[in-house]
């Protein structure tokens, strides 16, 4: 095996969990965060399975991006796989209730992050041609609106169709574009959308049995572990516990 994966945010939840999923599986490795401290010992813990590089970035800092992808030597700088997994949810509020700021670094984040890095690594996905990947982390946020959901759903809406439209593009490079898109999960996103809140977290997970970290990560190898001529489009993975709601009417009684 010599094919390398480029997997942002690797310092908690799915991308951390993909990482030693996909080390595990033989491919090599380079694993962004803007926490320094985390991608430095999951890169000791995974340096004797396989080849690892860290970038410490912000998916925002676009220059930065672009500086670290182009800076990366070999046996990295040959990438067959991109999943595009850094983002955030901030707030559970109401939009009127939202703070603009939270809106924006979503947007800078899920958006305009992940668009900043498929940018920089297009050219070295398309070189390496058949059997390359890029899978986007949507969301079932994306396709289901939810109360409070308002800009978060949004940039996972965007990111679904993003792909959907980028496949349109590749098509004939060899360069398949897939979309996860996960529903209930049980990470560090929900203390991140909370501000820190341990009792939120507990009660939005008790008893819920939600999809964990390293079912996302299985998901992932299976995704890029597809023969070459299959592309998976779009692919939702939900909890069993977790299903839908009618519609909400509000009425004039
Ligand atoms: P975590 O909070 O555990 O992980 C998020 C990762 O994104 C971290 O490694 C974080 O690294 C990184 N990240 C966030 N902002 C930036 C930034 N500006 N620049 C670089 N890296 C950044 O959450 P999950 O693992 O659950 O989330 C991963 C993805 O899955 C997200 O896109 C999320 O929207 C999506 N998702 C999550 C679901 C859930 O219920 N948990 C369900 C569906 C989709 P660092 O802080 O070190 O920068
Ligand atoms: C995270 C899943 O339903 O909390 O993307 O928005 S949800």
């Amino acid at each position: 095996m010599n094919k390398t994966a480029v997997i942002t945010g690797a310092t908690s939840g799915f991308g951390l969990a993909t990482a030693r999923e996909f080390a595990a599986a033989g491919w090599n490795l380079v694993l962004t965060g803007r926490r320094q401290q985390r991608l430095d010992e999951i890169g000791k813990e995974l340096a004797d399975k396989t080849q690892v590089a860290t970038l410490v970035m912000d998916v925002c800092d676009s220059v930065a991006v672009l500086k670290a992808f182009d800076e990366l030597a070999a046996p990295f700088d040959k990438i067959d796989l991109l999943i595009n997994n850094a983002g955030l949810a901030l707030g559970t509020q109401g939009a009127q209730e939202c703070d603009l700021a939270d809106w924006h670094t979503m947007i800078d984040t899920n958006i305009k992050g992940l668009t900043t890095v498929t940018h920089a690594l297009l050219p070295r996905l398309i070189e390496s041609g058949e059997g390359s990947s890029i899978i986007n982390i949507g969301s079932i946020a994306g396709s289901w609106p939810y109360p409070g959901g308002n800009v978060y759903c949004g940039t996972k809406a965007f990111v679904e169709q993003f792909s959907l439209a980028l496949r349109c593009d590749l098509a004939g490079t060899g360069v398949r574009v897939s979309c996860l898109a996960p529903g209930l999960s049980e990470s560090e996103f929900t203390l991140v959308r909370t501000g820190g809140d341990q009792q939120a977290y507990d009660n939005l997970y008790n008893g819920a049995h939600a999809i964990q970290p390293d079912d996302i990560a299985s998901t992932l190898l299976w995704l890029a572990n597809q023969p070459s001529h299959l592309n998976i489009n779009t692919l939702e993975i939900m909890p069993v516990r977790q299903s839908w709601s009618p519609f909400a009417i509000k009425r004039d009684i």
